[in-house]
């Protein structure tokens, strides 16, 4: 029998499978149940939704709706239900395309976020040059009219969009709205709330990702004053749209911790980035994985389908491409999704061909965490004359090891030999955003 390269391919599937089998059964720790094939029911394995952006000129698209019927569980109006769409004219409101979007999501079973009430941009014309106390009722009153109309129907609400200052001054930024008076944002929190209890309501900002940055701690100081007077906050919306200029911090996941841990759900609400190939698959993975690790990060939504549907469509900042296609960013959020703990498991092996017979087994076990790295811990079994091959990926890079003797094959390629203290040694990872666990191997010396 010739074999032909399709059928060597399915050999060597056949004994990857059977080695990750041998692996999982001596971690006993693998998946118990099979992985999803979307977005949507990936997310739901761990309560969580998947959603999109779609824009209701797009619903007659049959690849656009193909891939947002199969992918995606929550749906956000891009633009159809800001102020000006909704309030054209003062006290005359249109929501047609709005109930395109909401009806065909919600017969199709997905839960809708809005977004977004009150807003100093995209305001219509009549409202831009509006002050005092008119602008003020008649914000209060857009509130109420149009969570009034939705009411039941959202699951969460941006209820204030883009409030706060870029740059240090980690303040409000200046608008016709916040010229009203600081107290603006918890008005339009309570319209909200009266006009739709059942929702839950959320500041939505941007560049607010970082725990560093002044924008992100002023927001912070808002959610908290808000918990702390009864203000009826329930969630944050971070927006995240990234690129090299604006990249996903390492500390993502303390920012959305800590959030969460003044007593709102947080979210990622329109998540882009920019860029191509394994480097963008890496980062939407590093998000995700800082949603996951986050018991109150209830969901993620991408802003847009495929790459064209964009509105910065020339950086290719989403999951599919033009035609439709999943990109490798898409198999790395699918994959984390499905993996739960937003780590990949990993790799033992025992090697049996020492002439003596016996092999060893390499097991490695997470240690302590924090912002920007990890501790792994690698024990080994079966002989004491082991040398273990610990491999990384990039942007990791390990900066401190212990109880080893460590030498490198590559950056990436680390080779420990024992030392006299043991068969147990550790050492640091500095992760960049990538919180995958290293792969190990043992063989005997
Ligand atoms: O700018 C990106 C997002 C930042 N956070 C708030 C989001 O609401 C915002 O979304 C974008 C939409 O993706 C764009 O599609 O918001 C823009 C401004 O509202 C939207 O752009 C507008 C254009 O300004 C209009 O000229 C155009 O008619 O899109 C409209 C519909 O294509």
């Amino acid at each position: 029998m010739t074999l032909t390269a399709k059928s060597v391919a399915r050999v060597s599937l056949v004994s990857t499978l059977v080695l990750a089998a041998a692996g999982a059964a001596l971690l006993s720790a693998s998946p118990a149940s099979g992985a999803a094939s979307t977005l949507g029911a990936a997310a739901q394995q761990s309560g969580r939704y998947f959603g999109t952006a779609v824009a209701a000129n797009k619903l007659s698209d049959s690849t656009y709706t193909g891939i947002l019927n199969r992918e995606f569980d929550m749906v956000t109006a891009e633009n159809e239900m800001k102020m000006d769409a909704t309030e054209p004219n003062q006290g005359q409101f249109s929501y047609g395309n709005a109930d395109r979007i909401v009806n065909q999501a919600r017969n199709q079973g997905k839960r809708v976020r809005g977004h977004a009430l009150a807003w100093h941009s995209q305001q219509p014309g009549w409202m831009q040059n509006m002050s005092g106390t008119a602008l003020r009722n008649a914000m209060l009153n857009h509130v109420t009219q149009v969570a009034s109309y939705y009411r039941g129907k959202i699951y969460a609400w941006d209820v204030v969009n883009e409030a706060f200052a870029d740059g240090s001054s980690g303040g409000r930024r200046d608008s016709n709205l916040q010229r009203t008076g600081n107290d603006w944002i918890e008005a339009a929190f309570r319209a909200a709330r009266a006009a739709d209890p059942g929702a839950k309501l959320c500041y939505n900002d941007y560049n607010t990702d970082n725990w560093s940055h002044a924008k992100t701690q002023g927001v912070y100081r808002m959610v908290q004053d808000f918990k702390s007077r009864g203000v009826p906050i329930d969630c944050v919306g971070f927006q995240a749209h990234f690129n090299s200029g604006n990249p996903v911090p390492s500390n993502y996941h303390t920012t959305l911790q800590n959030f969460a841990a003044l007593g709102v759900d947080v979210q990622i609400t329109e998540l882009d980035i920019e860029g191509s190939g394994s480097t963008q698959a890496q980062q939407y993975q590093g998000v995700t994985q800082a949603c996951l690790a986050v018991a109150r990060c209830t969901g993620i939504t991408v802003w847009g389908i495929r790459d064209t549907d964009s509105w910065r469509a020339s950086g290719t900042p989403l999951l599919f491409d033009g035609n439709g296609n999943k990109k490798a960013a898409y198999t790395s959020v699918l994959n984390v999704l499905n993996n739960g703990t937003g780590t990949t498991p990993p790799t033992t092996t025992t090697t049996t061909s020492n002439p003596g017979g016996g092999g060893c087994t390499a097991t490695y076990s997470e240690g302590e965490k924090w912002n920007d790295r990890f501790n792994g811990l690698v024990t080994v079994s079966g002989t004491d004359n082991w040398i273990v091959t610990v491999t990384v990926s990039s942007p990791q890079r390990i900066i401190a090891t212990w109880n080893t003797s460590a030498s490198w094959e590559s950056a990436n390629v680390m080779t420990a030999r024992p030392n006299g203290s043991g068969n147990t040694f550790g050492f640091t990872i500095m992760h960049g955003g990538n919180w995958n666990w290293p792969s190990v191997s043992c063989r005997v010396a």
